[in-house]
């Protein structure tokens, strides 16, 4: 047998859980390097047993991983098993070597890495930063949370690739050696608490992003966000940039007189004025300050950024403008998975009709009774409706109850008056009526379009004048 990779030179056996897209990518890697594998998923009948079997690694389905530990060397978690979860409490217990699958793809095959984690703009701001370094000349491969699993992009990029990587917290929960040369934190508000089990723990999870790096190493943080801040403060050992959506930071790019500028070459350099953006709510200005930021950190050209930052559209169902009927704008933010997110999207519209629920993930939700000021009326869906209701009642907001997308576009076209906007923004995952969030968006787009070309039963007539 070919000699074992000297990051798996003394694991023998290894523990995959999941037989998702993380689990398959962990497990033909482990396979690949001749390491013993037992794949457990909870599901007895789970969507990719025959890929995992294929691999010729042994699947165990329908079963508790943690009556499985005996003679593992090493546990890989995919990032949907929460960290409570029984058999990684035993496994740190034991002493075991936990790694998500980034970690395992990091030291598998090393590569220069920029990564980016935070709450919200993770998947943008990796799309952007990639877009940014192929157009700066770099080999960039975007991968992780975004889609393709880090170690499946790892594997199959050169040598002198840069990968990308968008990180979720779950992700970096169990890293401890991944190295970006840049990591990014984009901003942090309250989510997937019932993961982590507080909000702390949330944090440091975000913030080990940068545990591994040394000096030459950047930590990026948002000047616009106290705890991104708070947090580089307390545990970036290495060199420090930010970026800003208002002002401009100490050393990285931010907003002055209307143009995005960088301060990162010791005087103010101009960018691009945001008069050229077609979007310039603050949360887009700032992905594009944070993929600036790290194009600059590697000497790329300021001209080819500026270039790429102007030509960015963002992607689908990120407050994607659907149709209009009647005078009135149906708008799909069904990426706003969380509070911070669906605020960011009602403070970008003057007049709103507000679609919003799913699971609330352990999140206290009646932070945005504050964000209501410009919802005239709010139809709420899925396991969070009644909380919602309660949040919109707490503003004086009426809400109407729904039991599907689409009767909640019809009931959200009624409550609309022309010059309003329809916006699905459900601050919750998807997860209680949808396949996930692009699903939740094809469904409410889907709606709207229905409207547009009268095909929903029944017409659409106002409630109010
Ligand atoms: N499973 C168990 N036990 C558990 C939980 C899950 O056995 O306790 C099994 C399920 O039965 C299923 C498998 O694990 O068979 C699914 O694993 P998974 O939910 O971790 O999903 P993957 O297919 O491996 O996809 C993961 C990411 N999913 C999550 O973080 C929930 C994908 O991010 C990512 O693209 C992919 O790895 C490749 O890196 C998606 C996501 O929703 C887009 N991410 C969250 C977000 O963006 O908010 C963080």
């Amino acid at each position: 047998m070919a000699e074992r990779h000297p990051a798996l030179r003394d694991v023998g056996r290894a523990l995959v859980i999941g037989t998702g897209r993380s689990g398959l990518a962990a497990t033909r890697a482990l396979v690949d390097a001749g390491v013993e594998v037992l794949v457990v998923d909870e599901a007895a009948e789970p969507a990719g047993a025959a890929d995992v079997r294929a691999t010729g690694a042994e699947l165990r389905a329908g079963e508790d991983p943690a009556d499985h530990l005996a003679g593992v060397d090493l546990v890989v978690p995919s990032p949907g098993v929460p960290e409570h979860a029984r058999v990684l409490v035993a496994a740190v217990d034991a002493g075991r070597r936990v790694w998500s699958e980034p970690e395992l793809g990091a030291r598998l095959h090393p590569r220069r890495l920029v990564a980016v984690t935070g709450t919200n703009g993770k998947t943008s701001v990796t799309e952007l930063t990639t877009a940014v370094l192929a157009a700066g000349g770099l080999d960039a491969v975007a991968c992780g949370n975004i889609g393709t699993p880090f170690t499946e992009a790892a594997a199959a990029s050169a040598p002198d690739a840069v990968l990308v990587a968008e990180l979720s917290s779950f992700q970096l929960r169990f890293c401890s050696e991944l190295r970006p040369e840049v990591g990014l934190l984009l901003n942090l508000a309250p989510d997937h608490l019932d993961w982590h089990g507080g909000f702390e723990a949330y944090g440091a999870a975000k913030a080990r992003l940068w545990q591994a790096q040394r000096a030459g190493d950047w930590a990026v943080h948002n000047d616009d966000d106290a705890t991104t801040v708070a947090l580089a403060d307390a545990s970036a050992p290495a060199g420090r940039a930010a970026f800003s959506a208002v002002a401009v930071p100490d050393h990285g790019v931010g907003v002055r007189d209307g143009m995005l500028v960088s301060s990162i070459g010791g005087s103010i350099e101009r960018l691009l004025s945001l008069d050229e953006l077609p979007l310039r709510a603050p949360h887009h200005v700032a992905n594009l300050a944070a993929a600036a930021t790290t194009g600059l950190l590697l000497d790329l050209p300021a001209g080819r950024i500026s270039e790429v930052l102007v030509d960015f559209r963002p992607g689908r169902h990120r407050v994607e403008h659907v149709v209009e009927v009647d005078g009135v704008a149906y708008v799909d933010d069904s990426k706003a998975t969380n509070t911070h997110a669906a605020a960011a999207a009602l403070a970008s519209f003057d007049r709103v009709v507000w679609i919003a629920g799913g699971i609330a993930k352990g999140v206290d939700l009646s932070v945005l009774a504050d964000a209501l000021e410009r919802v005239t009326a709010a139809v709420v869906i899925g396991e969070a409706a009644d909380e919602l209701a309660a949040v919109c009642a707490s503003a004086g907001v009426e809400a109407q109850h729904a039991g599907s997308m689409e009767d909640a576009v019809v009931a959200a076209a009624r409550l609309a008056h022309p010059g309003d906007t329809v916006l699905l923004a459900p601050a919750c995952s998807s997860f209680d009526m949808f396949r996930d969030y692009a699903d939740r968006g094809e469904r409410f787009a889907a709606a709207a379009r229905a409207l547009a070309s009268g095909r929903t039963s029944g017409e659409v007539a106002h409630d109010r004048p």
